[in-house]
């Protein structure tokens, strides 16, 4: 009785094979054939039986002398590691990136000598303020981390989706991170900076106000990681054979165009689908569209950094792209997702001093503060100084050194010699010419705490930021500030909030108030210096000036009932696909539709589970019949107005237009609605989807 009980479970519990449990997803095979490999313990030993503990007869008590059983457990209980303090939640891939010409003129950094020259890379981007398990839309700034395995070693570009940060010396870090993290006492809110310490904190950090401009505004809820810009943010410096330093600025820019969502839809993914942007990246890479984004780099001289308005050594500014225009060097392409999320993702440890020879830092006492920070909470989560060891930390170039036990060492060193200089002629000895050398920039002064005046203007740049988006995005910042501030219960500090806008925009200060309730306006912030108005707007910092005016890469969620039209579902999908973007079928049931013509068409989602906020667009391919069948379902009404709602196009049939009424869109509301007939339609539907958004309707809907 137990023995064959025994068997059966082996077989169902042995499930996917071992192909298709690399295979992401293949083919499912229940059954152990002759090439399934024994299960063993970690030693090797074969293992007879995995489903039931070692015990005393049938029913008796289990036995200590289970080797296996503890191994397992043991192994098991000691599954996690520490998640990041920051950054904690983060999805990364592989890829490479391949260097467009030399620039042997500005750097010795090896990875820009060759042209056409390919670097592996491994990426992660990331939310800040949530835990691990927090959801993808989080309105909260990205991490863009990239490790570039280059020939001289590993070069870690440390950086976000916004050029700015909120701080600039990282000694107020950790002050930062308690303050946007969940409160200490109750520990919520998770993920969301909607929150009383938040804005008590920033509302005292005037140095925060151009950073609080980037993460009010729609760069804080991006649409997907393929659509986001990156950035370096320090000013570094390259350094060439000659030991001559150029100041550099890194800008990674996304060939697909930059796109977020609004916040009215971000609220609502996050339930639909917490791991958008997780899943966003895996189908894109899995169905062979890598992602790609074109390394751009901002060089400058001593003779500008002196004259520039704004110190470059300040984290809290950045160096416009109409005053110094961003130079591509190269491009980055995803083109493989880890084997494993823990080996790669979740081990991987970025660390802001790993500059090959060629890259050197600037004294900005952010990035200073951060060449600490990065190594030591390595050790901390990856447990021991050898984490180096780990595959995806591990260079792939040569290297040698004498650097020697410690938890968890992966190599054998062989030979007497650990030291140098040794007498056996034995082991590397270092290289003047070949090894890094610091750019030996000349130093002097007082040793002091203190802040250099030219980082005392605060919100010059804030305004101009402020000064450089479009309506609807300017629209968007100060509803995402009255949301916020509503979310705290202080009314001094939404108060102080206020008086920091003032010096911004008078009408931002006065929007916020006015949606706030705040009925007596309070004086502006004291400003350290003037906040000047004559810096003029930079259109590249928006994002909707600097759209894609493609469809590519983006997605369409068509909704289907019975009795749809196979032609113009077809019609449908080859102008989708000939754009270069996605169709998913939506339909009642996730077993799919019956065409008017008898075809079956399979759906990927039932409308409760693949609700409009999904997509980057829909269609409503919908028989009268079928529309009928949904009149009174909420999920397809809120398919319809969310749509709507949000801005996106739409493209019908007639028979839905049952379905659009009771959902309060008329079918003929604005230009970004296509009544579909013809394949002719169909593809006149798809151009329109390339401006994203018909933000034109947003004032009609007011988001
Ligand atoms: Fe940081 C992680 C980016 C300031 C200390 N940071 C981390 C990650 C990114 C950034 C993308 C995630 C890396 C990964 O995916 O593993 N951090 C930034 C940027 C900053 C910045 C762009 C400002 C320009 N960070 C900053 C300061 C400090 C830190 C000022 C400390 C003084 N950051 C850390 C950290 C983390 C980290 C505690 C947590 C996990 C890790 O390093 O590996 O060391």
């Amino acid at each position: 009785m137990a023995k064959s009980a025994h068997r059966s479970a082996r077989q169902s519990a042995s499930g996917l094979d071992q192909n298709s449990a690399r295979g992401n997803g293949g083919e499912l095979h229940q059954i152990v054939g002759s090439e399934t490999p024994t299960l063993t313990t970690a030693l090797g030993t074969p293992v007879s039986d995995d489903q039931n503990t070692l015990r005393i007869g049938d029913r008796g008590p289990s036995l200590i002398e289970d080797f296996h059983f503890r191994e397992k457990i043991f192994h098991f209980d000691h599954e996690r590691i520490p998640e990041r303090v920051v950054h904690a939640r983060g999805y990364g891939a592989h890829g490479y990136f391949e260097t467009y010409e030399s620039l042997a003129k500005y750097t010795r950094a090896d990875i820009f000598q060759r042209a056409g020259e390919k670097t592996p890379a491994f990426v992660r981007f990331s939310t800040v303020a949530g835990n691990k398990g927090s959801f993808d839309l989080a309105r909260d700034v990205r991490g863009f981390a990239v490790k570039l395995y280059t020939k001289e070693g590993n070069w870690d570009l440390v950086g976000n989706n916004i050029p700015v940060f909120f701080i600039q010396d990282a000694i107020k870090f950790p002050d930062l991170i308690h303050a946007a993290k969940q409160e200490p006492d109750r520990d919520f809110p998770q993920a969301q900076t909607a929150h009383d310490n938040f804005w008590d904190f920033i509302s005292l950090m005037p140095e925060s106000m151009h950073m609080v401009m980037w993460i009010m505004s729609d760069r804080a809820i991006p649409r997907s990681f393929r659509f986001m810009q990156g950035f370096g943010v320090h000013t570094f410096r390259l350094v060439n054979a000659k030991d001559e330093s150029t100041f550099v600025k890194f800008i990674w820019k996304p060939k697909l165009g930059m796109q977020s969502v609004v916040w009215n839809e971000a609220v609502k993914i996050n339930g639909a689908d917490p791991d958008f942007h997780r899943r966003d990246l895996w189908d894109a890479i899995q169905s062979g569209n890598f992602p790609e984004w074109e390394l751009t780099v901002q060089l400058f001289d001593q003779a500008f950094a002196d004259s520039f308005d704004f110190d470059i050594l300040d984290a809290t500014k950045i160096i416009p792209e109409e005053v110094i225009e961003p130079i591509p060097v190269g491009r980055l392409v995803l083109d493989r997702m880890p084997d494993n999320f823990f080996a790669e993702t979740e081990q991987v440890a970025f660390m802001t001093q790993n500059v090959p020879p060629g890259i050197d830092f600037s004294n900005d006492p952010l990035l200073q503060g951060r060449n600490f920070s990065y190594l030591d909470t390595q050790l901390k989560r990856l447990g021991g100084p050898n984490f180096t060891h780990i595959p995806i930390n591990a260079p792939k170039c040569p290297f040698a050194h004498f650097q020697q036990d410690g938890h968890m060492a992966m190599r054998n060193p062989v030979g007497r010699a650990n030291y140098e200089p040794n007498s056996w002629g034995l082991g590397p000895r270092e290289d003047p010419q070949r090894g890094f050398r610091s750019f030996a920039d000349a130093e002097e002064g007082q040793k002091v705490r203190l802040r250099a005046e030219s980082f005392a203007d605060h919100y010059s740049q804030a305004r101009q930021f402020f000064n450089s988006q479009t309506p609807p995005e300017q629209r968007h910042i100060a509803m995402a500030l009255t949301f916020e501030l509503s979310k705290v219960q202080a009314p001094a500090i939404r108060e102080r909030m206020v008086s920091h806008l003032l010096n911004i925009d008078e009408t931002l200060a006065t929007t916020v108030a006015d949606k706030l309730g705040i009925r007596n306006m309070p004086e502006p912030a004291e400003a350290a210096v003037p906040t000047r108005d004559d810096l003029p707007p930079s259109p590249a910092l928006s994002i909707i000036e600097n759209g894609p005016d493609s469809f590519k890469g983006r997605k369409v969620g068509v909704l289907l009932s019975d009795g749809t039209d196979t032609a113009l579902f077809e019609a449908l999908r080859s102008a989708i696909e000939a754009e270069g973007a996605v169709m998913e079928a939506v339909a009642p049931k996730v077993g799919g539709v019956e065409a008017a013509d008898g075809t079956h068409i399979e759906a990927r989602h039932m409308i409760d589970g693949g609700p409009s906020v999904l997509f980057d667009a829909v269609v409503l391919l919908l028989s009268e019949e079928g529309a009928g069948l949904l009149l009174n379902e909420a999920t397809a009404k809120d398919f319809v107005s969310d749509a709507f709602a949000h801005c996106k196009f739409i493209g019908f049939t007639p028979g839905a237009e049952p379905l659009m009424a009771k959902a309060g869109v008329a079918p003929d509301a604005d230009e970004g609605l296509t009544r579909l007939d013809s394949a002719a339609s169909a593809k006149a539907f798809v151009q329109a989807c390339r401006k994203l958004r018909l933000w034109a309707r947003e004032a009609a809907v007011k988001l």
